[in-house]
C-alpha cells in the first residue's frame, strides 16, 4: 500500500491545550507521525511519497473562505502584537451571545473554534495546508486504479467544520478527500471514523446530503468529548435523512463490542452501495491510549483491517488521532496489514 506523507507536520508543535482543568503539553505532537511512518518503513507496507500540492481550490469545496482566509492569517495578527507562546482562544459564542465577528483577534479565534485544545503556532496553517495535500494525494492515487493509499496527514482533521477549528484539527482532510471523490465523478462516497471521538466535524459537513454517508463509532458523547455531538439519534436531515449513523459505545468498550459495531457500520455502508470508503484512521482506541476510555489491544487492529477489507471496495485510509505514541505505528499499521492480508 502507497503511503503519503509531508514532512510539513513538523511545523505545527502547540506548546499547550486546555484539557481537565489544566494547561497541559500538547497530546497531539510530532512523534506522532513519526512513530507512524518509521512503523509504515519497518514492515516494508510499500512505498512512501511526498504529496503533490493541488493548491486551495479543493479545501475551498469544504471549508469556508473567510475562515481559511483568518486561519492563514492569525498567527501574522498575534506575531505583529509581540506576544509570546501559541494562539489559543478562550471565549466562545455560546448560548445567550450573538454569533457576530468581532474585529478583535480572539475574539475572531472565539468565533472559529469550539475548544481550546487547537492552538496556532508559526507553522499550523503549512502544516494543516500539507495534510489536506497528503489526503488529496490518496484521493489521486485511487483515482488512479489504486485499491487502497494510505494518507498520513497530521494535524488530524475530523474535528474540523467548514468554519470551526477544534479537537487538534484545522482542516478536515477526509472531508476535502471526500468531496474530490465527488468531483471526480464517484456518486456515493462512505466515510468510516473508527476514531475513538465522534467526528463532530466530518457529520456537520455532510449531514444534510445524501452522496456521503458517515458512519461512526466513538466513545459516547455523554461521558466524552465532543459532548454535543455524536448521538444515535442524529440520522440526517433533509436529503442527508437516513445517511449518518452514530454508533456511540461505553467506556470500557473492548474487541468484542467494538468489533460487533463495526459490523454494524459495515452492513451499512453495503447496503448503501458506496463507490469508494473513506477511513478516519484514528487509533485512540487503545487501551493504553492517554486520554482515551476504549480497549482494544493490538492485534484487534489487524482484524479491523480485514473487516474493512471485505467490503471490497477502493479504500482511502486518512490520519486521525492516537496518543499512545509508542505504539501508534504498531496500531496504526496493523490496520493496514489486516486490510492488505485480508
Ligand atoms: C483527533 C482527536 O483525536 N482529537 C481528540 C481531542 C480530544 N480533546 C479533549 C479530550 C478530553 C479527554 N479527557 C481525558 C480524561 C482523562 N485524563
Ligand atoms: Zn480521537
Amino acid at each position: 500500500m502507497l503511503t503519503v506523507y509531508s514532512d510539513d507536520h513538523r511545523l505545527h508543535h502547540g506548546r499547550c491545550e486546555l484539557i481537565d482543568g489544566e494547561l497541559k503539553p500538547c497530546f497531539e505532537m510530532p512523534s506522532r507521525a513519526d512513530h507512524v511512518l518509521q512503523r509504515v518503513r519497518q514492515q516494508n507496507l510499500g512505498e512512501v511519497i511526498a504529496p503533490t500540492d493541488f493548491g486551495r481550490a479543493p479545501i475551498e469545496r469544504i471549508h469556508d473562505r473567510a475562515y481559511l482566509e483568518f486561519f492563514e492569517g492569525a498567527w501574522a495578527r498575534w506575531e505583529a502584537m509581540g506576544r509570546p507562546g501559541d494562539l489559543m482562544p478562550f471565549t466562545w459564542p455560546a448560548r445567550t451571545l450573538r454569533g457576530v465577528i468581532p474585529d478583535n483577534l480572539h475574539g475572531q479565534l472565539g468565533y472559529y473554534s469550539f475548544d481550546g485544545g487547537a492552538p496556532i503556532t508559526a507553522g499550523t496553517w503549512q502544516a494543516a495546508w500539507s495534510a489536506a495535500q497528503v489526503a488529496l494525494s490518496g484521493h489521486q492515487h485511487l483515482a488512479g486504479g489504486a485499491r487502497s493509499a494510505f494518507a498520513l496527514c497530521r494535524p488530524p482533521g475530523h474535528h474540523a467544520a467548514a468554519d470551526l477549528m477544534g479537537g487538534y484539527c484545522y482542516l478536515n482532510n477526509v472531508a476535502i478527500a471526500a468531496q474530490a471523490f465527488l468531483d471526480a465523478g464517484c456518486k456515493r462516497v462512505a466515510i468510516l471514523d473508527v476514531d475513538y471521538h465522534h467526528g463532530n466535524g466530518t457529520q456537520s459537513i455532510f449531514y444534510g446530503r445524501d452522496d456521503v454517508l458517515f458512519t461512526s463509532i466513538h466513545g459516547d458523547p455523554r461521558f466524552e468529548f465532543p459532548f454535543f455531538l455524536g448521538y444515535a439519534d442524529e440520522t440526517g436531515e433533509g436529503a442527508g435523512e437516513g445517511f449518518n449513523l452514530n454508533l456511540p459505545l461505553p467506556a470500557g468498550s473492548a474487541w468484542a463490542a467494538w468489533g460487533a459495531a463495526l459490523d454494524s457500520a459495515c452492513e451499512r455502508i453495503a447496503a448503501y452501495g458506496a463507490e469508494v470508503v473513506l477511513v478516519s484512521l484514528g487509533v485512540d482506541t487503545f487501551k493504553e491510549d492517554p486520554i482515551s476510555q476504549f480497549k482494544l489491544d493490538s492485534p484487534d487492529y489487524l482484524r479491523m483491517g480485514e473487516r474493512i477489507a471485505r467490503l471490497g471496495k477502493p479504500t482511502l485510509f486518512v490520519m486521525e488521532g492516537g496518543y499512545a505514541v509508542e505504539e501508534i505505528g504498531i496500531n496504526a499499521v496493523n490496520v493496514l496489514e489486516g486490510f492488505e492480508g485480508a
